[in-house]
């Protein structure tokens, strides 16, 4: 890179705009990004907040940028050196947005540590129908927000006229609601019906589309996090939507959206909005770039260059799952009676209660049916929003020694798993509802 020119942040400085050519710096890196400022994934604005700056401080906070794939893209763009030599005012100091993110119990797999993204591990999953808060996993796309009680408030709008703002203790004051539902792990949520909390506006269903959610988390540029649901199933009471301000019977931990979060039984993780700030009836989806420009399904042959996100809807209800909690993969199993026990967990979207789970340890010629299969015994005809904890002997050939455990769920409506992944792979890996398949050894 020394062949390279030097610029100081000063002169970075002046590009930051279409005219002059925009730049941008990164440790000691200088780019000039105008071409790419249209193909950036995350929206031109976005990537205008770091127009003639450091990118570093919104790769802190949008940290799915830290793989090397886009390191290469950026190094691709390299113009020139940063001056760091002491006379050049160098970076304003960044401060860590994500100092103040309440500590998580040890047990969470971390996946990414800022915004914090951490999995439950499988065999806990299928020891308790409720998943505990403190194990349930967390999905942040940004800092949690910090929230005091007293200040909280909740807006509701339609479009941009605001009818009413309403704090926590009025909350409380409509009938309290408790359902089970999974996203992703299942736990009990309580809180105000959705539908109770519109009933004043009397909105009529016809002349809306949409509902959107709005959370406290905001981005770099004060953009909260956000989603939107069909407006049908907003007002819809049998759809059971709920904002929610205790999980498992205590008030909601920071991580899981305290202290009021949208549950959208049914429906994937990302438009069950936490730290809720603000419900708007629309006619418009949300601007979010979670709801335009991420959760969304693609062709497995859409890649980064020709994947347009206006053309595929967002994702609404989730379609059929099932995973094996115990064994885990590699475990010695000791046979029982020739078998083996399995344990896993099953759910689907939409309220569709799992009717079957299949089992096979000889790649499909032989299948057996999960007998024991423990669900919300509540629940109404479509709406088994809880998953389906089963559990199964397998009998298992004597001369093997290794097997392979396959599961795939079958839902109400006869929706089943697909074979492979392959051909349901997708850029964002969204979706991805192969069977399960867990390799075990078999001790006898
Ligand atoms: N709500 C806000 N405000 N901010 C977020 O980052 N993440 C969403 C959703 N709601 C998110 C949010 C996603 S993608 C998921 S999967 C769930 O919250 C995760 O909920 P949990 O962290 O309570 O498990
Ligand atoms: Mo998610």
């Amino acid at each position: 890179k020394s062949h390279l020119k030097t610029y100081t942040v000063e002169e970075v400085g002046k590009h930051d705009n279409e005219n002059d050519g925009i730049w941008v710096y990164y440790k000691e890196g200088v780019y000039d990004i105008t071409k790419f400022v249209l193909k950036h994934p995350g929206g031109p604005e976005k990537i205008m907040m770091a127009a003639g700056g450091s990118i570093e401080p919104f790769w802190m906070i949008f940290a799915n940028h830290n793989v090397s794939e886009i390191y290469q893209l950026l190094e691709s763009m390299r113009i020139g050196n940063l001056d760091i030599s002491k006379d050049s005012k160098k970076i304003e100091a960044t401060e860590d947005p994500y100092a103040n993110d309440p500590k998580r119990h040890k047990v969470l797999k971390v996946n990414g540590p800022k915004p914090f993204c951490g999995e439950t591990p499988g065999p806990l999953l299928c020891e308790s129908f409720l998943t505990p808060a403190d194990t349930f996993y967390v999905r942040n796309h940004l800092p949690v927000p910090e929230i005091d009680i007293k200040d909280y408030e909740l807006e509701i709008a339609i479009e941009d006229d605001t009818k009413k703002v309403i704090n926590f203790e009025n909350i409380k004051k409509y009938p309290k609601y408790t359902i089970t539902t999974a996203i992703m792990c299942n736990a009990s949520w309580s809180g105000a019906r959705l539908t109770d909390v519109l009933a004043d506006l009397k909105i009529n269903e016809d002349d809306w589309k949409h509902v959107q959610f709005e959370g406290y988390d905001l981005d770099p540029s004060g953009v909260p996090y956000g989603g939107s649901i069909p407006i049908s199933r907003a007002l819809d009471p049998r759809a059971d939507i709920i904002l929610a301000y205790e999980m498992n019977g205590e008030p909601i931990p920071r991580d899981h959206g305290y202290p009021i979060r949208a549950i959208v039984p049914g429906v994937v993780g990302a438009r069950n909005v936490k730290w809720l700030a603000k419900i708007v009836i629309s006619n418009e989806e949300s601007r979010s770039q979670f709801q335009r420009g991420d959760y969304k399904g693609f062709s497995p042959s859409v890649d980064w260059d020709t994947v347009d996100f206006s053309k595929s809807p967002a994702i609404l209800d989730m379609p059929v799952t099932s995973a094996i909690c115990t064994p885990t993969p590699g475990e010695i199993v000791k046979l029982k009676d020739g078998k083996i026990p399995v344990k896993g967990y099953a759910w689907s979207g939409g309220g569709k209660k799992i009717i079957r789970i299949d089992l096979t340890v000889d790649q499909g010629k032989t299948w057996h049916v999960a007998h024991q299969l423990i669900d919300d015994e509540n629940a109404k005809e479509g709406r088994h929003w809880s998953w389906t904890l089963w559990s199964a002997e397998i009998p298992i050939d004597v001369d093997k020694n290794e097997v392979e455990v396959w599961v795939k769920a079958v839902d109400a409506s006869y929706n089943v798993q697909p074979e492979s992944f392959e051909n349901i792979w997708n850029l964002r890996g969204l979706l991805c509802n192969a069977y399960h398949r867990v390799n075990v050894k078999v001790k006898k």
